[in-house]
């Protein structure tokens, strides 16, 4: 570490200082009249930059001299949040920048939270490539992102009058201090345009791809600091930009303003993120989207390989790209084409050397949110590789052997990657199989069942090829940022080599029964509960009582995760209350966040119901000291890092099958709370880890809901039968909560009760309120239930990203670390 003092390196809280205030003088043109917090905030980046960069440089030139194989992570999304605390603490500066701000006279809080989330994705998929990106630093895995830097990213959500309303998200108003422009880092990215093939004089074919349209994909890095390590890599966005400057025809022919218009159509391309979760609409600006993303990448790393490589065969050995999720998978077309249009090479080497570097991780089984591109728009966008398609399903169709007595014909219809239906399609899980090397689910149980379902004739025809690497959350972001009392404590007593070796916190076993260390626990548990009591007053003006249950479900609004079930059980709390306001009850506070997609009418009206409720639950003074329920807006991963620190209890309750892994219930234990939950996705395997005896598991498991289709399901007869649950029905049905609209939630009651409750509600909700009531009995035994908090903090070791990415070092990727 550097003692020089020197204001650009020093590590000292001098040396900060004075750079903090040199950016704002120099850099910034401020001084203490004219200076915003924003210039605050920007002056600590820029003086924390300045000490990235030389670890920056070093570690990009210690790669390119080991000629180290790099790890190419494709993602359409990255979920970021604000970098600022994460930067100081892995550069291990968090207090001496601290120290330095308040010398200045200002305050660190408020210089932090003037940073706008980076919210460049929806959910569990993009916040995993943004905790994987932070993995793969401080492992020194040789890694780059590569994504696409949208002007506008998740909507920020407004709650009027209880609907969501969705605002443009403004996140880069004022500019993006973290990353640093590459004006020479530029490449031409095609769309449109026809095929060609000319015979040369050998009489061998080749192609072109000829009349296209071009954007330009502009780069832009934002280093990623390892854990303490002098490691830094990157993340690289690009953005649409049109570098051909006027179309000079029109510019000639004297219509200024239709020559300007043209490029802001291309620069379209990086305008706004999509807003939906897990489900596939088809626009052919995302298709652009998604080539152009994998355009610009792949030549960007084809000119890293070579200008150490000329043998293109090596490419296998120097690169593993990770395509997350089917949206990159174009990949595979795309580096057919350059292999063999561009570099000359013959279709079987070239598909030796992508089948070799492509890899494919499946994030949903949901049979809606699979991509399949119509046929016709990719041929007319993309037309050289709709060839190569074509000709990679018709090489596959013949490996393809009969077996049993199911038809040749029918066993290739469901395998082919372009289907044989009235509108042929292009299904990019199957490309993604077929031209893979691995491809992973992202828990046991989904990586199980994608082989058993969606994808079972490809386990069997490439049994290799399928693995599992179950998700993972970074511990520096998920416990150390967001929750630094618990950290130290944790630390106190144990060493602090859990920061990088979660497993280390298996140590805290022995002190779960510790009063003295659950006395620390449980007062650190109520601060955090008292500061999110503190947001919520300020933002929502509503007191909620920091010794209730803080019982917490944040996550995308979706039927499948079944914030209704919650919800549902919030009313029937409410009429217990009602017909007996004396009655000895653990207080509660239900709180949820999450965005629905602007055209999810449905999980749109979820979020209207819960507001709703929360209205009569809240305004009731016979209930609302012991319950009460709050939607709290905008949920970001800045909201998140307030709440989970501050809950008692975990809602993972998704229809058995449907959750892929989740990755809040990771969040959630390793901040010290319980469960509840099915069996689905990841809470499978954290049961195998705290113990059945340490989580409130409930519900039907995939098997049993299987038989239940299977046998006929029938929620009226459970509705007809259940009393309690029948009394919270009608009332949603027949507008007690919105009583000048008695008709509004009739969508959510005949998707229960007359559609077949696709999702269960019904089939779980009578377990679901029990294991409620057993949670209650259970909390109000503090010594037990901390002791149960405790061990769910200890067991969690399993669930760091760094282990997700260590597995994918060693079973995808092939890559050593240490
Ligand atoms: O793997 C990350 C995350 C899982 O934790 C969630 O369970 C899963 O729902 C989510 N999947 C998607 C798929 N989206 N698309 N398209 O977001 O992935």
């Amino acid at each position: 570490s550097d003692t020089s003092h020197n204001p650009r390196t020093g590590m000292d809280v001098d040396a900060f200082r004075e750079d903090i205030h040199q950016h704002l003088h120099y850099t910034l043109a401020k001084d203490k009249f004219s200076s915003t917090e924003w210039d605050h905030y920007r002056s600590v980046v820029m003086a924390v930059m300045d000490r990235l960069h030389d670890r920056w440089i070093n570690t990009q030139q210690s790669y390119y001299a080991q000629k180290s194989k790099r790890v190419y992570y494709l993602s359409m999304e990255y979920l970021i949040g604000r970098l600022m605390d994460n930067m100081l603490i892995n550069l291990g500066v968090q207090d001496v920048v601290a120290e330095a701000i308040e010398d200045l006279g200002l305050d660190y809080d408020k210089v932090r939270e003037a940073e706008a989330d980076a919210g460049l994705g929806n959910g569990g998929l993009g916040r995993l490539a943004a905790c994987f990106l932070d993995s793969m630093a401080t492992l020194g895995v040789p890694a780059l992102g590569y994504g696409i830097r949208y002007d506008y990213g998740i909507f920020d959500q407004d709650i009027e009058n209880g609907w969501q309303v969705e605002k443009p998200d403004m996140w880069l108003q004022y500019g993006y201090p973290w990353s640093v422009v590459r004006p020479k880092k530029k490449y031409r990215v095609r769309f449109y345009g026809e095929a060609t093939a000319h015979e040369d004089s050998n009489g061998r074919l080749h192609f072109d791809w000829v009349n296209t349209h071009n954007v330009t994909a502009l780069a832009y890095d934002t280093p990623i600091p390892g854990y303490q390590n002098d490691v830094v890599n990157h993340l690289r966005l690009w953005k649409a930009t049109s570098d051909e400057g006027f179309d000079l025809k029109s510019f000639n022919q004297g219509d200024y303003i239709d020559a300007v218009r043209n490029n802001l159509l291309e620069e379209n391309i990086s305008r706004v993120l999509y807003p939906n979760d897990k489900v596939f609409k088809g626009q052919e600006l995302r298709l652009k989207q998604e080539y152009f993303l994998v355009s610009a990448s792949l030549q960007d790393a084809m000119v890293r390989f070579k200008k150490q490589f000329s043998d293109l065969s090596k490419i296998p050995e120097q690169m593993a790209i990770q395509c997350n999720d089917t949206h990159p998978n174009l990949a595979i077309p795309e580096l057919m084409r350059v292999l063999m249009d561009e570099e000359g090479l013959e279709w079987i080497p070239a598909w030796e050397i992508t089948t070799k570097t492509i890899n494919y991780t499946n994030h949903t089984l949901m049979p809606e949110a699979l991509e399949k591109w119509p046929l016709s728009l990719m041929s007319n966008l993309l037309p050289r590789h709709t060839q190569i398609i074509r000709e990679i399903d018709r090489r596959f169709l013949n490996t393809i052997e009969v077996s049993g007595d199911r038809s040749a014909n029918s066993k290739k219809n469901d395998m082919r990657i372009i289907s044989n239906e009235m509108e042929s399609r292009v299904r990019m899980g199957h490309l993604g199989i077929v031209g893979a090397k691995k491809v992973n689910g992202v828990s046991k149980l989904h990586s199980s069942l994608m082989k058993k379902t969606i994808f079972s004739d490809f386990s069997d025809h490439f049994p290799q090829k399928f693995t599992n690497v179950t998700n993972g959350i970074t511990p520096r972001r998920w416990l150390r940022q967001c929750n630094r009392e618990l950290s130290e404590l944790i630390s106190d007593n144990i060493g602090s080599d859990w920061v990088t070796n979660l497993e280390q916190l298996q140590q805290l076993e022995k002190f779960a029964g510790d009063e003295e260390f659950q006395e620390q626990f449980k007062e650190i548990k109520l601060r955090n509960k008292q500061q999110l009591a503190g947001y919520i007053k300020k933002t929502m003006g509503v007191q909620v009582d920091p010794h209730s249950i803080f019982d917490i479900q944040i996550k995308r609004i979706h039927e499948y995760k079944r914030q209704l079930m919650a919800i549902m059980h919030a009313i029937a709390l409410y009429n217990r209350l009602k017909k007996n306001p004396n009655a000895d009850v653990a207080p509660r506070t239900l709180l949820f966040a999450g965005k629905a997609a602007p055209g999810y009418t449905m999980a749109k009206l979820h979020i209207k119901l819960i507001n709703s409720v929360a209205e009569v639950i809240n305004n009731d003074p016979d209930v609302a000291p012991k319950l009460k329920v709050l939607f709290l807006p905008d949920y970001s991963v800045s909201l998140a890092e307030k709440m989970i620190p501050a809950a008692n209890l975990s809602e993972q309750i998704s229809t058995a099958g449907m959750e892929a892994s989740g990755t809040g219930n990771m969040k959630f234990a390793l901040n010290g709370a319980l469960t509840i939950g099915t069996l689905d996705g990841a809470n499978i395997e954290i049961r195998e880890q705290v113990g059945n005896e340490n989580i409130f598991i409930f519900g039907h498991t995939v098997d049993e809901i299987k038989e239940v289709r299977n046998s006929g399901y029938h929620p009226q007869e459970i509705y007809e039968e259940d009393e309690e649950l029948k009394k919270v029905v009608d009332q949603i049905h027949e507008g007690y909560f919105t009583p000048e609209t008695p008709d509004l939630f009739h969508p959510i009651t005949n998707a229960l009760l007359s559609q077949g409750d696709y999702f269960m509600v019904l089939a779980d909700f009578r377990q679901y309120i029990d294991k409620q009531k057993e949670v209650e009995e259970n909390y109000r035994n503090s010594f037990d239930w901390n002791k149960k908090a405790i061990l769910n903090v200890a067991k969690m070791g399993h669930f760091s990203s760094d282990r997700s990415i260590r597995d994918y070092c060693e079973r995808i990727w092939d890559i050593d670390i240490e």
